[in-house]
């Protein structure tokens, strides 16, 4: 392993891989191959750009010969595949971009990547293919698939894809399913970068249906040290789901948000709830920490300061984000706050 492409690179947790990568190999060469959707921000990599064994090309998974003239120019032997529209809520509205990238483009990365002769190709998905728990239980990687939402729909079945390439072709893919993520440079789309932000800009903190929905938080650093001990021990054709056992209502998240920022519960608003919400996600961790010794390092109320520092410093980010093209999303999003 030597040359790594990863897709989606400019994306939240892509740019944060293609950081501890480069932190901690100095040996890898990273290509970022992204097309740059409005998740898509090289903002995020100022900090490597002019680092020799950084590359960035803008290429389209949906585009086989994009893709292809990317593994042959840079030699790559080794594919991390993070590239997809991630948004549940946009899924909602629009799914067809999400089969589009997340299905279509996952094919003709993976016919590409096979052709090509790749060693090993980490597809990295989600906890929501296994749809919605009640009060009790854990997904363990054998529960059964039942992804609720288009999203979570297109995340399955490109799970699918790669498992099937593995089973027909003896293709080198593996599977992560990891649960919610949060930290730096994440899309202020999401819960915690939305409630920061307007948090800070004293707007009212929308939250859906009765904000006792569970999720299990993982920081995104921990993510990255989990894709890459998968990546270098994982066993092909296996799946590794990921999480660090903690679970929080979405209510208290909220509250602890304004706590860190020292604005008033009063912000928080009840909206409409998100059509078929899943009430919660809890991830079974074993097989990763059992078979390959994988730790978190992070304990959540460290975490989330370190977040709410960072979109403190780093305000220029988020406020060039939520004053362009997302303003018509967020008017679109939560009618009622107009
Ligand atoms: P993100 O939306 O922040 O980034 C996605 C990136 O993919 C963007 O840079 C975008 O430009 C790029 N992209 C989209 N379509 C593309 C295409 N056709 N060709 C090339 N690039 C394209 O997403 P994220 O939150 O960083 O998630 C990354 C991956 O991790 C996704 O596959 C997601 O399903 C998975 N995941 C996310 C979480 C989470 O909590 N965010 C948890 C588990 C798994
Ligand atoms: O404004 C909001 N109000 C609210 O109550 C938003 C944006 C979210 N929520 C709720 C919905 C969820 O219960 O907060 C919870 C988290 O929502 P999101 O941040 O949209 O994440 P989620 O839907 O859980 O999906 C995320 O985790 C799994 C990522 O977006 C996915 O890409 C990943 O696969």
């Amino acid at each position: 392993m030597k040359n790594i492409l990863v897709t989606g690179g400019a994306g939240f947790i892509g740019s944060n891989f293609v950081h501890f990568m480069l932190n901690k190999y100095p040996d890898y060469t990273i290509v970022n191959f992204d097309t740059l959707t409005y998740a898509g921000n090289l903002e995020n990599l100022t900090a490597v750009e002019k680092d020799p064994r950084y590359r960035f090309v803008k290429g389209d998974i949906c585009d086989a010969g994009q893709v292809t003239a990317a593994l042959k120019e840079h030699a790559v032997d080794t594919i991390v595949h993070f590239a997809a529209e991630s948004h549940v809520d946009r899924s909602i509205t629009g799914p067809a971009v999400f089969v589009q990238t997340n299905v279509v483009g996952t094919q003709v990365l993976l016919d590409a990547s096979r052709a090509h002769g790749i060693e090993r190709f980490l597809h990295v998905s989600t906890d929501e293919v296994y749809g919605s728990l009640g009060a009790t239980g854990y997904f363990t990687e054998e529960t059964p698939l039942h992804p609720n939402s288009p999203y979570s729909a297109s995340k399955a079945s490109s799970d699918m894809l790669v498992l099937a390439y593995q089973h027909t072709f003896g293709f080198p893919g593996l599977v992560t399913r990891c649960s919610n993520n949060y930290g730096p440079y994440q899309f202020p789309e999401k819960l915690i970068p939305l409630m920061i932000a307007n948090a800070l800009n004293d707007r009212p903190l929308p939250v859906y249906g009765d904000g006792l929905n569970v999720r299990d938080w993982l920081y995104v650093e921990d993510h990255c040290s989990a894709l890459d001990t998968v990546l270098h021990g994982g066993t092909l054709g296996e799946v590794y789901n990921i999480g660090g056992h903690n679970e929080w209502k979405n209510i208290d998240i909220v509250k602890l948000v304004l706590k860190e920022i020292g604005k008033p519960e009063s912000l928080i608003t009840f909206v409409k709830d998100r059509p078929g919400h899943d009430r919660r996600y809890a991830i079974d961790a074993a097989r990763i920490k059992n078979d390959l010794g994988w730790v978190p390092a992070y304990q959540f109320e460290s975490g989330i300061k370190r977040t709410v520092q960072w979109y403190l410093q780093n305000r220029p980010w988020w406020e060039r984000i939520i004053s362009g093209e997302y303003k018509n999303y967020y008017a679109a999003q939560y009618p009622v706050q107009h």
